[in-house]
């Protein structure tokens, strides 16, 4: 009876918030995602066998280093005058030999990896089973597992509480009496388990890289049964013959709170003393009031009430369903509030809070030259300003090591932050050259920091996160240096995101360069913001035209020999015209330098670009190319682009330019599993129905064919408003724009 009131109820729920499966994962890939901000849980929803991964954000190794090379400035004119006679080779060789960081860099055991905290396993008697679902809905982010075992009916539901800060799981028989299993955390390494009352508590210390103890952690699991008996000892937590459990998890690390073993006592007290269904509606009522503020409806395709994978795999099969799109959508907004709540101690990595591994791919860092700012491009968009925070908050926290790495290189004043950056403020250049000498990580997280002014308007907040913008620029105005051809303006040495092009001179591949086309326009961009800001704020005069006239000889975003939009300051050849990055259409998005509207002679050389580039990547570069299609307001292609974010993929080895998708449970494969894609597809939808600049907002910029009719509820705009929008073939049949100056903004209408 449960159970068919439990399928009908998923059947109804919308085909566009369940990520459901007919049986229990196997791999991490396909088990369930939930998590409150902090914590993150898996649950693979196995009958015999439960195992669900556990995380907790400040699950670090490493510790604070000071990785830069004190001298590196010294040999700064030299590289820069053998990169303005074109001895490119040559200067890309002196660079990786003194303009690199101190150490091993991101290979070194204090630079860190972001880890799992370890497995919740509940092993029980039962082994066969029918009628298994495992559905996660994303409305209310509860996780439920329903089968039949023996003649009896199981039931569990599983969630991450933000309110609580605790992870609760219920097990539950319909026969009395049908509740037995043995409970227990473990973590391959690092990790004592012991016994306290009747808790089950694993904690240790992460390595930090040198003698000093690293980031300590404590996780404390406890079982209450109803009916039946229970035993903990240090092998588990036994329950015989309940008639149901719920297990509480608690967790907390010195790196997110320096009074950890204390909260996670604390919480697991009030958790298990609040009664479960209060707990649930307390969690789900907390999650909604982030996830209800946007609704999106689009047309439902043959498969779209078949479990997740099956959807995936009609999809790839060539069926057109757009209410995956949906799905893909939300699911990129359930797993940012999951990942990402206005208090959130950490911002969401690589994997987000969601890895099973010790170490993990590119140590789960936060990678700058794109990921971790593709996993906080739906923020604003999406109407969820306030989980923007983690990563607002966290970018003025790299200045003061910013200014060490920006003298010790650069002989510059400002701050600075290249590639790769962690918990512990990493800001120096990375260990090769042909990566790490980019350094226009700092400036790209600033994009953040205005872009959410540009949303809210919000002065206080931007008076706040001034400094941090000028202080980047300020770096600029002392790093730039005059290129000899044109008098331009340009960074030195610098390479564009992890390309490379055949050198002229040696007819080698070579990545280093002055003047790439991004930093160029992310230094167009943030000197912008920063006269912007000066101007709103009513502050610093004198600065402000100083970054005004610098602005203005910046070397220009140019096409090149293809007609595409060129990459470097030459217009070289690239060694793979496939390559991952396409950073040279930073202009694109998220920067509004390059549109149809106000340069369509770019816009059309930044079409041939993607032309040149291809279809195919990894998840996130499919997706990044999603949002460039909706830039350009190609509706069909950004679809496209979509439809192969969507392409079911198991892989799980590094791939560096294809097979990007979806695994199973919808998380990104890059492959490996990293979770920008999901953000980077999530912002695509959203660039898809609505664009918007000051003062102007375009509704419908980049709708497909196949979604005909449909409609969108809450969706943001620049300067504070919040758009609905309806369609139907294609046109608008009627829309609502809400907030200050709503009256004054100007519209604009899909083209026909
Ligand atoms: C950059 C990308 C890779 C991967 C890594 C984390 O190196 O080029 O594809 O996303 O970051």
């Amino acid at each position: 009876m449960l159970l068919s009131i439990l399928l009908a109820q998923a059947m109804s729920t919308e085909a566009s918030d369940i990520v459901w499966s007919t049986s229990p994962a196997t791999r991490f890939y396909e088990s369930s995602v939930l998590g409150n901000g902090r914590i993150g849980a898996m649950v693979f929803g196995g009958v015999g066998r439960e195992r669900v991964v556990l995380n907790e954000s400040g699950m670090w190794s490493g510790s604070p280093q000071n990785a830069d090379r004190e001298d590196a400035h010294l040999v700064l004119p030299e590289i820069r005058r053998l990169l303005m006679n074109g001895e490119n080779a040559a200067a890309e060789a002196l660079t990786q030999k003194n303009f690199v960081c101190e150490g091993p860099g991101s290979g070194g055991a204090q630079y860190g990896c972001y880890q799992t905290f370890g497995d919740l396993v509940v092993e029980s008697p039962q082994k066969e089973f029918t009628d298994y679902r495992r559905v996660l809905d994303l409305d209310s982010a509860v996780a439920t597992v329903t089968y039949r075992s023996g003649g009896a009916l199981y039931t569990r539901e599983a969630f991450a509480s933000a309110p609580a800060q605790a992870f609760v799981y219920r097990y539950r028989s319909d026969r009395k009496g049908g509740v037995s299993f043995r409970a227990k955390l473990s973590r391959p390494e690092r990790a004592s388990a012991s016994i306290l009352g009747n808790d089950f508590v694993l904690q240790g210390h992460l390595d930090s890289g040198t003698s000093e103890p690293g980031v300590a952690y404590r996780g404390r699991l406890r079982v209450v049964a109803n009916g039946g008996r229970l035993t903990a000892t240090p092998e588990g937590i036994r329950v015989e013959n309940a008639d149901e459990a719920i297990l509480y998890f608690t967790a907390g690390t010195s790196l997110n709170d320096p009074d950890f073993h204390r909260n996670t006592d604390l919480q697991i007290e009030q958790a298990s003393s609040t009664p479960f269904e209060r707990l649930k509606a307390q969690s789900a009522s907390d999650h909604r009031g982030y996830y209800r503020r946007v609704e999106l409806e689009l047309p439902q395709g043959p498969s779209a009430s078949k479990p997740t994978l099956d959807r995936l795999i009609a999809n790839a099969g060539g069926e057109e369903d757009p209410s995956l799109a949906a799905l893909y959508f939300n699911f990129g907004r359930y797993l940012l509030i999951s990942g990402s709540r206005p208090d959130s101690p950490q911002p969401t990595n690589l994997q987000g809070i969601w890895a099973e591994e010790l170490r993990t791919p590119w140590n789960g860092d936060f990678h700058l030259d794109v990921n971790v700012q593709m996993n906080y491009w739906p923020t604003e968009a999406t109407n969820l300003s306030d989980c923007h925070r983690p990563l607002l908050r966290f970018i003025p926290t790299l200045v003061a090591n910013g200014q060490k790495t920006a003298k010790a290189y650069y002989g510059a004043r400002g701050w600075v932050a290249h590639v790769i950056t962690n918990p512990w403020r990493f800001t120096s250049p990375g260990e090769s050259s042909n990566w790490g000498s980019f350094s226009g990580g700092g400036a790209w997280l600033c994009d953040h920091l205005w872009s959410h002014y540009a949303y809210t308007l919000d002065k206080a907040y931007l008076r706040s996160v001034y400094p941090t913008l000028r202080g980047a620029a300020e770096f600029y105005l002392d790093m730039l240096v005059e290129e000899p051809k044109q008098g331009w303006l340009v960074t030195s040495p610098s390479n564009s995101p992890e390309n490379s092009y055949i050198d002229p001179g040696t007819g080698k591949g070579v990545s280093n360069c002055m003047g790439p086309t991004m930093d160029m326009q992310l230094v167009r961009q943030l000197f912008g913001n920063v006269v912007a800001a000066s101007t709103v704020l009513g502050v610093d005069p004198e600065f402000r035209a100083k970054v005004e006239s610098a602005r203005e000889r910046l070397a220009p975003t140019r096409v090149g020999k293809h007609g595409q939009i060129m990459e470097w300051l030459e217009d070289y050849e690239e060694v793979d015209p496939h390559h991952r990055h396409i950073s040279n259409l930073y202009g694109l998005y998220p920067a509004d330098e390059i549109s149809v509207d106000h340069t369509p002679e770019l816009a059309k050389a930044a079409k041939i670009t993607l032309e040149r580039r291809g279809d195919d990547g990894v998840g996130w570069a499919i997706a990044y190319k999603a949002i460039y299609w909706a830039r350009l307001h190609d509706g069909e292609h950004a679809w496209r682009m979509l439809r192969l974010l969507l392409n079911p993929v198991t892989e799980t080895d590094i791939r560096y330019d294809k097979g990007g998708g979806a695994y199973p449970n919808l998380l990104d494969a890059c492959p490996p599993f990293q979770i920008d894609g999901n953000f980077g597809g999530t912002a695509a939808v959203a660039e898809m129905l609505l664009q918007s600049r000051e003062g102007e907002v375009r509704l419908l910029p980049a709708l497909p064919k196949s979604w005909t009719s449909g409609s969108v509820k809450g969706l943001k705009a620049r300067g504070g408003l919040t758009v609905d929008v309806a369609w139907k073939d294609g046109a608008v049949t009627d829309y609502k724009i809400k907030g200050r100056g709503a009256d004054k903004v100007r519209v604009l209408m899909p083209n026909p």
